[in-house]
């Protein structure tokens, strides 16, 4: 079912062909910043070379990273879908990340300014990273932990958090970092499908302005199973904790008796370097599998080329936990390769007000900054007089991840954080697709308001109907990756059939990533959410995206979400839960005027037959709506699994507001 936007809807309803194509007819456009563009480390060339020789670009690319055998190999495309990139080189992904820019003359720039949600804060330079990681490492090893082991990571953000990656990284261990928020259950199903041998933790972290306890969910966990051998606890909070004697260790303790000095060996370019749990809408969470030398070359690549990133002078902020891919790409993996100074931020960006993220960019002078459609959408919601109470002239870049972003939502980050100057990179990518896929280049790319327009020099993205087929600027359907990528996952943990059968079976020799998308007449990508989302109503396939995006629209709604349930006559009927901004209020004229809202922006077959007015939408930790459990709602069954959810109660909230589903 491709969303054929060419087709007239007929059966008597009076939508027009573009009244569906709502997102292609924006035509706001902002040329890059002509300043920017002059020094830009990415030129248009970048995609004619990659296009000349696609494997020959990318090989370049590997030569940013130090490699202690340099690659002859680009890609082993031999047994498709099974990739090997530059296989016969060999390299220490913490070596890049740290030791080489110290043995560069760098030891005292900063890698990371710390900052507490309490407001404690400590600046490590690379040199002292270099020493962290180092006796991390080597107490890794001392508690038994060899190359090829996997080790499971649960702390809050805090730079215990990168050395432990890194330590793992330097050993050839494989970590598993697990969402601080998860629960005992989640963090136990992780263990025992990666079979970790030693867990990282915490006592507990901050948030909203409490220690938040961390190590309990891991002692329930842990204690479930016999091949956990340690337990390492790094002291944050200073709360009590329980101890198990000879499994519990302190991490200052272990560490602290260790040497600075540990030489890192170089292992394969395919070594194993994470398994990323992803959700999925239903069963078990997949286990995603990234190795080291492909992986880490198009992260660091896509950091330098999207954020424009010049090290000696940038401050780089990305605001992603570490227990999303954005954290591993983009806190840990490309900016310390890349050789960047970069903010890390503990808590909630309302601790202990609602300006907390702007005081921080101030503080640091933060230059380039990476956020999620979900905290721009709050930050409107709080108001446009909080950032303008700070100096975020510092600002050149700002990146969006994790959503499509709602035009508006856009507008308001460009207008309100980037001082209507600095180019917004849309970026769209997976946990499985490692890095960035589709996004502008800051210095290159007219920028269009809600899409992520084009593949980066040497991807290969389409959309295509449901033959396979490409479809023509203008059509939509499904989002695929026509050629392999360096940071592609390998597979699914032990799971290879789970793997062909999630990514490849869809369509033949095509990634299939799940997104539905649309061309639009130059031939760019708009995104338009996962295809489980897309709605059918009266036999018409609308998407999730442009009905919440109309809806964000109108100044009186800060957030929607919204859902198809099943409906006797339409087959689904459009169901959409709203936040109304600061001072609206609920009532039935605002209901319908909202209705009229949407039919006039997208057609009256895309009016929602109920909207809800709500005080919280039910997130992941990444920010994403979970849809499903709002489908369970307005279906009136019972709710299907909420462990990922940052907070559970919301559904309560939720459900208060629908005493029945008519
Ligand atoms: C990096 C990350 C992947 C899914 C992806 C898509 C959505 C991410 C997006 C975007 C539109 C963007 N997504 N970035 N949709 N525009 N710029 O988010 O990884 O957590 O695995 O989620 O997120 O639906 O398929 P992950």
């Amino acid at each position: 079912m491709a969303w054929d936007t060419t087709d007239t809807l007929g059966k008597g309803d009076v939508v027009s062909n573009e009244s569906l194509a709502n997102l292609l007819r924006e035509e706001r456009r902002f040329a890059p910043p002509a300043e920017l563009a002059a020094a830009a480390n990415v030129t248009a060339e970048a995609y004619e070379q990659a296009k000349a020789d696609r494997l020959g670009f990318w090989a370049e690319q590997a030569r940013r990273l130090t490699w202690e055998t340099e690659p002859t190999e680009t890609l082993d495309w031999s047994n498709p879908p099974f990739a090997k990139w530059f296989a016969d080189g060999k390299l220490n992904v913490a070596y890049n990340c740290v030791d080489r820019h110290v043995e560069a003359g760098n030891g005292d720039r900063v890698a990371i300014h710390f900052e507490g949600e309490p407001g404690d804060s400590r600046a490590i330079t690379y040199a002292e990273l270099k020493d962290e990681v180092s006796r991390a490492a080597n107490a890794l090893t001392e508690l038994g932990v060899r190359k090829g082991d996997r080790v499971a990571v649960y702390l809050p953000m805090i730079p215990e958090a990168v050395v432990a990656m890194l330590a793992c990284a330097r050993i050839g261990a494989a970590h598993s970092v697990v969402f601080g928020g998860f629960s005992a259950d989640a963090i136990a199903a992780r263990i025992a499908d990666a079979d970790a041998k030693v867990v990282i933790t915490s006592d507990g972290g901050y948030r909203r302005g409490k220690p938040s306890a961390l190590k309990p969910a891991v002692d329930d966990a842990v204690g479930r199973f016999d091949s956990v051998e340690h337990v390492l606890v790094v002291r944050r909070t200073g709360q009590d904790v329980a101890w198990t004697e000879g499994r519990d260790q302190w991490w200052h303790e272990v560490t602290g008796r260790q040497p600075a000095e540990h030489t890192p060996e170089a292992f394969d370019a395919e070594q194993p370097l994470f398994i990323l749990y992803t959700s999925g809408t239903t069963g078990k969470p997949k286990g995603i599998l990234h190795t080291s030398g492909g992986y880490l070359t198009q992260a660091a690549y896509t950091h330098h080329a999207v954020f424009d990133l010049k090290p000696e002078t940038d401050v780089y902020w990305c605001t992603a936990d570490i227990g999303w891919v954005t954290g591993h790409s983009y806190i840990t993996y490309g900016p310390l390769a890349n050789g960047a100074t970069q903010v890390m931020y503990e808590g909630t960006p309302d601790t202990p007000h609602q300006g907390r993220f702007w005081e921080i960019v101030q503080k640091y002078g933060v230059t380039l900054l990476y956020t999620a459609p979900t905290a721009i959408r709050t930050f409107m919601k709080w108001g446009d007089d909080i950032p303008a109470k700070y100096d975020l002239s510092s600002l050149r870049v700002l990146g969006s991840v994790g959503e499509p972003i709602n035009p508006e939502a856009w507008m308001w980050y460009r207008k309100n954080i980037g001082g209507d100057r600095c180019p917004i990179v849309d970026t769209w990518w997976q946990t499985e697709t490692g890095a960035m896929m589709i996004a502008p280049l800051p210095g290159v790319t007219e920028t269009k308001p809600g899409s992520a327009q084009v593949p980066l020099p040497g991807i290969a993205a389409t959309v295509v109907d449901d033959e396979a087929n490409e479809v023509p600027d203008g059509g939509g359907g499904y989002l695929v990756l026509t050629e392999p990528w360096p940071s592609m996952l390998r597979t699914i943990w032990g799971d290879d059939q789970r793997f062909l059968d999630t990514y490849w079976s869809r369509f033949p020799e095509k990634y299939f990533a799940g997104d539905g998308a649309k061309k639009d007449d130059d031939g760019d990508i708009w995104l338009l959410g996962r295809v489980d989302d897309v709605m059918l109503v009266s036999g018409h396939n609308i998407s999730t995206t442009e009905v919440e995006s109309a809806l964000v629209s109108h100044p009186k709604v800060a957030e929607a979400a919204v859902v198809g349930a099943a409906d006797e006559t339409t087959g689904q009927a459009i169901v959409a839960f709203v936040i109304l901004r600061g001072t609206a209020s609920e009532d039935e004229g605002l209901v319908a005027e909202l209705r009229n809202h949407v039919g006039s922006a997208l057609g009256p077959i895309a009016k929602p037959k109920r909207i809800l007015p709500v005080a919280e939408l039910p997130k992941t930790r990444s920010g994403k709506i979970m849809r499903r459990l709002l489908r369970d709602v307005a279906e009136n069954r019972e709710l299907g699994d909420v462990t990922t959810l940052t907070d559970s109660s919301v559904m309560d909230l939720i459900q208060t507001k629908l005493p029945s589903a008519s």
